[in-house]
């Protein structure tokens, strides 16, 4: 190993975790009462998936999550971020309760206690109930309100026990790829009804923050937005603006009215949004304060007006995406000078990585996923130098799973999974993570024990 870097020291209470989603790994999709969701409906339409492939298996970690539970605790790991199926509580989406689905919740729930790992739940990572869409999905305003309900549900049964509640993963993605370039569940391709789904997932997060704090009065609550900064390499004006305006509807679009700024002015202009979405007191709602904001960061974006596909000039990931640890450091310290967010979480960080080395064993020897969690960590704490208060992050993801439109192609877990005997086994990112959750100290030298 030729990298000089030197080792970083987290403070001690710094949480390492590791972060998943229901719907990428649960499986199960018909067991004990479970209803369809938009993304079991998106799945079987023909060409939706790349590799034509569904959530019904997935990791199975529905009927597996013990032996999960087992995993994560002997990788040390303090935290673990996982989401609720909104469909396996309320097959309809609203009415009545599935006691079932929330028996799995409750069971997890303990379980992660009983190893003394801290339950991080999203409330809603993307797997609405098709009933809802079938009335319209994030489009209609009611869904914002039947969120709030479901809120309800779950928080009366779990919100004595869970350490951190994010309402929504990434609005971003719900809005645009499921509503505006259709390329995720439900597979809407209308401007219009993307800016109104976003509207809506911010109103519910809004309306769903104070029953959070009624029901978990001692847990942190807040939400999880994804950040990808966006460059451009020229001076052209037109770049410039294109550069902003996709910073606008991607970065700021979510941040800015949670942090009480209302909606990006320039980006509403350039979109066309005609606002007739929002009511009277629907910013405040939206504003109401988090106790901590989840940062998502992948890479970055270099944009140039008109062209599609600007040439990526860094290495890149199995998804093509650019290796940018940089950008970690600059969306915190952004962020932070902005908005001054009590404290931040990275939610998820990582990589999908090809994989090709593994062995008759299953192992898998990623060096190139742990210079990558390496190179962004060493950046967080810089971020966390600079002032930024960072108290955790997860990487995403603990399995290989279910990459949305990709399918199973795309490995991103720290543990392999073999999807045909749905085996796994920790591959070398997973080791070295174990000795950073131990030590606290990010260098790549460990020699995992
Ligand atoms: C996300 C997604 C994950 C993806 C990951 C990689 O929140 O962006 O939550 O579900 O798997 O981002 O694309």
């Amino acid at each position: 190993m030729t990298d000089q870097s030197n080792p970083v020291k987290f403070p001690d209470k710094f949480l390492w975790g590791s972060a998943t989603s229901s719907f990428q790994i649960e499986g199960a999709t018909e067991a004990d009462g479970r209803g369809e969701s938009i993304w079991d409906r998106f799945c079987s339409q023909p060409g939706a998936i790349n590799d034509n492939t569904d959530g019904k298996v997935a990791c199975d970690h529905y009927h597996r999550h013990k032996e999960d539970v087992a995993l994560l605790s002997s990788l040390g790991l303090q935290a673990y971020r996982f989401s609720i199926a909104w469909p396996r509580v309320l097959p309809n989406g609203k009415g009545a309760v599935n006691t079932k689905g929330l028996d799995f919740y409750d069971r997890l729930v303990d379980e992660l206690l009983a190893a003394d790992i801290a339950p991080f739940a999203t409330l809603y990572h993307w797997d609405l109930p098709q009933a809802l869409e079938d009335k319209n999905g994030w489009v209609n305003r009611d869904t914002a309100y039947t969120f709030v309900d479901y809120t309800h549900v779950v928080l009366k049964r779990l919100g004595d026990r869970v350490a951190s509640w994010a309402t929504l993963n990434e609005p971003f993605v719900s809005a645009s790829h499921g509503y505006l370039t259709g390329e995720h569940a439900p597979g809407r391709k209308s401007l219009p009804d993307a800016c109104a789904a976003a509207h809506h997932l911010l109103l519910a997060h809004g309306l769903a923050m104070p029953v959070v704090r009624e029901f978990a009065p001692d847990a942190d609550a807040g939400i999880v937005l994804n950040f990808t900064p966006a460059f451009t390499h020229s001076d052209d004006p037109k770049d410039q603006q294109e550069c902003a305006d996709i910073d606008g509807f991607e970065n700021r679009w979510y941040v800015e009215p949670i942090a009480g700024a209302g909606y990006p002015v320039d980006t509403v202009e350039s979109l066309g949004w005609e606002q007739k979405e929002i009511q009277a007191g629907d910013l405040e709602k939206i504003s109401t304060p988090i106790d901590f904001l989840g940062v998502n960061y992948y890479t970055r974006q270099t944009v140039c007006a008109g062209e599609k596909d600007v040439k990526k000039t860094l290495p890149l990931t199995d998804m093509q995406w650019e290796i940018y640890p940089q950008g970690i450091r600059e969306i915190l310290t952004t962020l932070h000078n902005r908005h001054a967010f009590k404290k931040y979480f990275i939610t998820e960080n990582g990589a999908a990585m090809p994989d090709t080395s593994v062995d008759a064993d299953e192992f898998v020897d990623d060096q190139d996923r742990i210079d990558y969690l390496h190179d962004h960590l060493q950046q967080v704490a810089q971020a966390m130098q600079d002032g930024v208060p960072v108290e955790g992050y997860f990487a995403w993801s603990l399995f290989d799973n279910f990459e949305w439109a990709h399918g199973y192609a795309k490995r991103f877990g720290i543990v392999r999974v073999n999807y045909e005997t749905l085996t796994r086994t920790p591959k070398a990112s997973a080791l070295w993570y174990r000795e950073v959750a131990n030590t606290s100290i990010v260098g790549r030298e460990h020699t995992p024990t």
